[in-house]
């Protein structure tokens, strides 16, 4: 396939200053008729043709300025491309093309599609050109006028962007409504949702008094499961006026969930279109972790009018500029809204478990990649979760108070405008005065930095003195780094964690708590540090890097038992365990029992039974790293089984070191009164909830889980009784009633058996994949629904260690199947899905071997989608 270029961006050589769009909707055949008014741009030369995206388009009709296109003035159409010739001399005219689209077999779920009979769009990236021939790219600015007309039956209801300016009855059945939006935006921005939808409406007053109508829309029936998504765009728009001074600018917002979506959400201007998991909840239906991801998605959606649709991208190169921005944004608004450290562990937990194995294989790029065949595949955690690191970073190098000056220059000097990283970094260094060259290769340098850290303390001069080495491993692409601008945030701790303060630093640049890396290898002195401390850095996990340091083992439990930071406190913790898992997974796998020292043990009890710590803490801390986690610490030869067999030996030795205060607790914790979603009762179940899991291991029963399954008020705590049954006791008698009963009561609800089907692929083991193929059967399985096949094929491949990656290959050989049957359906999903190969080279060999075998059997089929060719030949590069 083509490559894009960055270096290759040229601006349009025509204009489309208005955009009107006339459907007339109909299940396997929509006319859509647009109506363009196009101007050359200044400086165009007369003869350049005008040549407009399509994708699999069919054209009825086509017209300038009202008659056919005819001798000189001729046109050429193909699925994918229209190009005109011969235009007028002035350069301005209006083009009128009527094309065909058949919304029921579009299985892609880009362009116009139909969702349980609701016609709706998505066209980030590159869908609208699935519509009608345009200019298809982010700079293309125009202003949307849209009429639809549908059966008043089918689709009483009719939405697209904008303020509603008319609406009407028609004969034959039919109606239609018009929708104005006044602000110019990208064709990636459009939508248009029509069907018969339930509502739930409420009303926001902006700051400077405009009145917004908003409005959920969900099927019949389903609408109180809407309200928690409404609160949450309540409170979102206020904080961002708060936080950020930014207003609502329309007198509607509009959220529609579907339930057949690629992405979680979308943000169209005025009409967000929702994946549906990311809007219902109920008690009795979503867990405390669909309420929190409701909250943030919501949130994030809404702040995407100010980053991304008020100020755009000038090219998908710049994806970053708007979603890592706006992810930064949604941390922020949960971190204020939830507990601050709690939600940045869970954000560093999240960076480490998705983000940084990107960084270490095969797939790595930049956060603004510089090429890029399909811009599907750079929808990532690097683009957005890195990227969101990033703006971060500038936050704790400038401070905030000139962190927001520089946002407020931003939407200043930006508004309607397609913007560049270029421009991002420039607002930022205008505000500050200071110079941001080197920083800007955060946006460049693909991979995770690591810190080599040395320390040293003088006790004749009270000198501490820390030296910091920065290395960065080439990536796909770029054999050579240069040093990059690190912030890393510390403190010292004298004895009892007191925090000292040094009277001078000299070396390296330190302003307040940061010290600033910039070359390769750099020393920071303190002066005044009259006892020997112990450093503890990068405190709020300030730059997304890792750290090798001399702390020793003593070291490390000193600070998870008094480092004031809470980030960097649960930090020493995993490392801790880490070094403990990575060093027991080699034993088991060299046929030798796993060791471990009761002083472990005894930390984590403390951690457990410390009143003073937030529940939410605790129970992150309590959670052993993950078998992925253990496997990314080991980097290389992995073996799934021996990872499986260390982390279990050390959740059987703290389960058996602390089983009858843990079982105090656990009955301790459980609460009285109507279920709360709020953050403290959250922390409240995810204690609990971890508890469980060590006293079933304690026990070697499943009786507590069953209990608590069947008692359960609430999703939370069912599913993760329902977790340990599968993961512990998976084929007992109690688990198979526990599935049971759980699809007998939340058998007609398939987004809450997504949750049944997650809970049985992860299922550990030999077992899991025989599993998973006989749930492929099951009536509300479907491969043609993103959120069913992330549930049960997504679970299975990205998250099940031991059941995927099964020594004997046949979880890669049915992977590489399902993948390739998905991809001639939906070619995005399938592309995402077969992500989770991407770290086949730290397999052991047999493992590594079968894993190149089944990229081999999907790269060698021809008529791959240019999606998961892209995929499968960067990670077998
Ligand atoms: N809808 C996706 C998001 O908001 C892509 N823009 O991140
Ligand atoms: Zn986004």
């Amino acid at each position: 396939g083509q490559v894009f270029h960055l270096d290759d961006y040229k601006p349009t050589d025509f204009l489309i200053p208005e955009t009107h769009l006339d459907f007339a909707l109909h299940p396997e055949r929509t006319v859509v008729k647009s109506t363009l008014q196009i101007e050359r741009r200044p400086g165009t030369p007369a003869d350049v043709p005008l040549i407009l995206d399509g994708d699999e388009l069919k054209l009825v009709d086509i017209r300038i300025d009202g008659a056919a296109p005819l001798g000189d003035n001729t046109f050429l159409a193909t699925p994918d491309r229209l190009e005109i010739r011969g235009l007028p001399a002035s350069g301005r005219f209006t083009l009128e093309i009527t094309t065909e689209v058949n919304p029921t077999t579009n299985r892609q779920l880009t362009g116009l599609y139909r969702s349980s009979n609701v016609y709706c769009t998505q066209c980030e990236a590159e869908g609208f050109r699935r519509i009608t021939y345009f200019l298809d790219r982010p700079d293309l600015l125009s202003i949307y006028t849209v009429r639809i007309e549908a059966d008043r039956k089918e689709a009483p209801l009719l939405l697209s962007n904008g303020n509603p300016k008319d609406k009407g009855t028609l004969t034959n059945g039919r109606h239609f409504a018009v929708w104005h939006d006044p602000h110019p935006k990208p064709a990636y921005l459009f939508a248009l949702v029509a069907g018969d939808l339930g509502v739930i409406h409420d009303t926001f007053t902006t700051a400077s008094g405009r009145h917004v109508d908003l409005g959920i829309y969900v099927e019949h029936g389903k609408e109180p499961r809407a309200l928690y998504a409404m609160d949450a765009l309540k409170r979102s728009m206020k904080w961002d006026e708060d936080v950020f001074g930014r207003e609502y600018d329309l007198n509607v917002f509009n959220v529609v969930a579907v339930s057949d979506f690629n992405m979680g959400a979308m943000e169209n201007k005025g009409l967000n279109v929702f994946n549906d998991k990311y809007v219902l909840a109920d008690p009795e239906t979503a867990t405390d972790t669909d309420y929190a991801g409701i909250e943030a998605v919501i949130a994030h959606e809404y702040f995407h009018n100010w980053t991304g649709n008020r100020i755009t991208c000038r090219d998908w190169f710049q994806l970053c500029l708007k979603e890592g921005l706006t992810v930064y944004r949604d941390h922020e608004f949960s971190a204020d809204m939830r507990s601050r450290p709690v939600k940045r562990i869970a954000e560093v937990k999240g960076l480490k478990a998705h983000q940084f194995p990107e960084d270490a294989g095969p797939l790595a790029h930049p956060v603004r990649p510089r090429q890029f065949r399909e811009i599907n595949n750079f929808y990532t955690s690097t683009v957005y979760e890195k990227g969101s690191e990033v703006v971060r970073m500038i936050r704790t190098i400038l401070g905030p108070d000139l962190f927001r000056q520089g946002m407020d220059l931003y939407f200043e000097r930006h508004d309607g405008d397609a913007a560049t990283i270029e421009d991002f970094i420039k607002v930022f260094e205008d505000a500050s005065g200071e110079d941001l060259s080197q920083f800007a290769l955060w946006y460049d340098q693909a991979g995770t930095p690591n810190l080599a850290i040395t320390y040293d303390y003088d006790p004749a001069t009270k000198t501490f003195e820390i030296e910091i080495e920065q290395s960065l491993k080439p990536t796909p692409g770029q054999p050579s780094k240069k040093p990059m601008h690190i912030p890393v945030q510390f403190g010292l701790l004298g004895a009892k964690g007191r925090e000292l303060k040094p009277r001078s630093a000299k070396g390296g640049l330190v302003k307040h708590d940061v010290m600033h890396l910039r070359k390769r290898k750099e020393r920071f002195s303190f002066s005044g540090i009259l006892e020997r401390p112990v450093p503890s850095l990068l405190r709020g996990f300030s730059a997304p890097v890792t750290l090798t340091s001399e702390l020793t083992r003593s070291d490390l439990v000193f600070l998870a038992r008094n480092d004031g930071d809470e980030v960097t406190r649960w930090q020493a913790l995993t490392q801790l365990l880490n070094a403990k898992l990575t060093s027991n997974s080699k034993r088991v796998r060299g046929g030798k029992p796993a060791t471990i020292e009761n002083s472990s043990i005894k930390l984590l009890g403390e951690i457990a039974f410390n009143p003073a710590l937030d529940e939410a803490f605790r129970a992150l801390c309590l959670s052993i790293p993950s078998e992925s986690d253990i496997a990314r610490e080991l980097g290389t030869n992995i073996d799934p089984d021996a990872i499986l067999g260390s982390r279990n030996a050390l959740i059987s030795a703290v389960a058996e070191g602390h089983a009858g205060k843990f079982a105090e607790l656990y009955d301790g914790l459980d609460h009285n009164g109507p279920f709360q979603p709020d953050a403290a009762s959250a922390g409240r179940r995810s204690l609990r909830n971890v508890l469980l899991d060590y006293l079933s291991v304690a026990e070697g029963n499943p009786k507590l889980a069953a209990a608590q399954f069947k008692h359960a008020d609430n999703m939370t705590d069912r599913v993760a009784a329902l977790g340990v049954l599968v993961q512990r006791f998976g084929g007992s008698q109690a688990t198979c009633e526990a599935l049971r009963a759980f699809e007998e009561r939340f058998g007609n609800d398939p987004l809450v058996m997504d949750k049944w089907f997650i809970v049985q692929a992860m299922q550990p083991g030999d077992e899991a994949l025989g599993k998973v193929r006989g749930l492929m059967a099951h009536k509300l399985f479907s491969l043609d629904n993103p959120n069913r096949t992330r549930a049960l094929i997504g679970s299975f491949s990205s998250g099940n260690q031991t059941g995927f990656n099964r020594a004997d290959g046949h979880g890669y050989k049915f992977f590489a199947e399902t993948v390739l049957t998905i991809d001639k359906k939906n070619p995005q999903l399938a592309a995402r899905l077969l992500t989770a190969m991407r770290s086949w080279r730290s397999f052991e060999p047999v493992r590594r071997e079968h894993a190149r075998e089944a990229l081999a059997t999907i790269a060698t089929v021809t008529g791959l989608s240019s999606d998961v060719r892209d995929i499968v030949e960067r990670t077998l590069a």
